[in-house]
């Protein structure tokens, strides 16, 4: 009896550590798996692509539909905004630096009503300014401290410190993000700044019968088809009509929008820009698997454990790659390429191995041929910057000290960029 019950014990060991060993998040350079990374200038037929003409006209668009019907999601249809609202304006904010806008945008389908409101801030000038765009994670009233921003309803995620229970944001957390969004530097070097809570376009948490996507559901269903849009592509979609409002707006130069994210927003950003061509540039911070990082690596957070936390980001189709990466027949630096010939930043922090920094930098790199067959500078060094060294061409990386976060740091990096490649 004694011996079968250390029989068993000793099984449930063996098999604690198996299931450990392989599910443990990898580090170890030496262990990154032999791979061979799809060319971008090759057709999944085989054929090199020589010619701007050849990309635009067939590799682009397999690779684009590729990352729509298994990654991201296909958007089911088409809806413009239905109408919007000045919620809220002053020629006086930032102590008189800077206009702030609160703009309100609606959708309406059948009996479905989704809002969202833009923050902007904008430099006083006459002239259409160029603009960076971008989600924040807890409500447009943590970016600054400013009294009169708009506290959004829409559901959020706890953080009791940050004074979200229930789901509610509240005044407690005005202004604690401010850390994250230097407004007066964008401002002062002739940018605006537009935000919006990511919350108000799709909660982030797995019910798929909030946010946009219910709007397209015929009959009953009830979550999106296999091959249909998951969060990231949600956002991206509200990205997107934040852009068809900033076609509309005087003050906004919509040849010069860049869409920045961090994180799952730089995700979000990432997809953005490589789905929609009207922006301008993209730049994504810390946006890790699923973003910039190539997958095929399997360093830090991988396709089977990201499908596994969060299994409404993506489309449902994407979950056939998990653990199985080998069977991927793009990766992400094709993802950054769908952006050439358009700037784009790839932003990596020393402490987030999560990240992976090393496949980031990577997936810049690999993404260069296409900017070149541009006639663009990409990335031209093998070898991975030190750290806040930055690489700013038309493709550029940097990996700076410090942890997932964004920082002074970063946005400095960006405005310079920006001011040499976008304005
Ligand atoms: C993590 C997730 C990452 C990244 C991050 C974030 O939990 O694993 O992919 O998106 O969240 O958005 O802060």
């Amino acid at each position: 009896m004694m011996s079968r019950y250390f029989l068993f014990i000793f099984l449930f060991f063996l098999f604690q550590d198996f299931a450990f060993a392989q599910y443990t998040p990898n580090y170890d350079e030496s262990k990154v798996p032999v791979f061979k990374l799809p060319d971008p200038l090759k057709t999944f037929n085989g054929k090199k692509v020589k010619s701007v003409k050849k990309w635009e006209t067939k590799r682009r668009p397999e690779l684009l539909d590729f990352f729509t019907q298994n990654m991201y999601g296909e958007v089911p249809g088409e809806l413009k905004i239905t109408s919007y609202d000045v919620l809220e304006q002053s020629n006086n904010a930032l102590n008189g630096k800077a206009i702030r806008k609160q703009i309100d945008l609606s959708f309406r389908k059948d009996n479905n009503l989704l809002d969202f409101t833009i923050l902007m801030y904008l430099p006083k000038n006459t002239e259409k300014v160029p603009l960076f765009l971008a989600y924040n994670f807890y409500g447009n009233h943590t970016i600054t401290n400013e009294a009169d921003i708009i506290i959004s309803e829409a559901w959020a995620a706890d953080y009791p410190s940050f004074g979200i229970i229930n789901n509610q944001l509240t005044e407690q957390s005005r202004g604690v993000r401010a850390n994250r969004w230097p407004v007066e530097k964008m401002i002062d070097a002739g940018y605006g700044l537009a935000v919006i809570y990511y919350g108000e376009v799709d909660p982030d948490k797995d019910d798929l019968s909030d946010g946009i996507q219910p709007f397209f559901y015929v009959d009953d269903q009830q979550q999106p088809a296999d091959n249909e849009w998951g969060s990231i592509a949600a956002w991206a979609w509200g990205l997107s009509r934040a852009m068809d409002y900033f076609e509309m707006d005087e003050q906004v130069d919509a040849s010069k929008v860049i869409v920045f994210g961090h994180s799952r927003l730089g995700k979000t950003s990432l997809w953005a820009g490589a789905s929609d061509t009207r922006f301008a540039g993209v730049i994504s911070n810390n946006s890790g698997c699923g973003g910039a990082a190539l997958s095929k690596r399997r360093v830090g957070e991988t396709i089977w454990r990201i499908n596994r936390s969060f299994p409404y980001w993506f489309c449902p189709n994407f979950k056939n790659y998990s653990k199985n990466e080998e069977a991927l027949p793009v990766d992400q630096h094709e993802l950054i390429a769908l952006i050439a010939p358009r700037p784009v930043y790839v932003a990596s922090a020393e402490e987030d191995q999560w990240a992976d920094p090393k496949g980031e930098f990577l997936a810049a790199l690999y993404a260069s041929p296409v900017y070149k067959l541009y006639g663009k500078k990409g990335i031209t060094q093998n070898e991975m910057p030190e750290v806040n060294q930055p690489i700013q061409n038309t493709v550029a990386y940097h990996i700076r000290t410090g942890k997932h976060d964004v920082t002074d740091f970063d946005w400095e990096q960006y405005i310079k960029w920006a001011n040499t490649f976008i304005k």
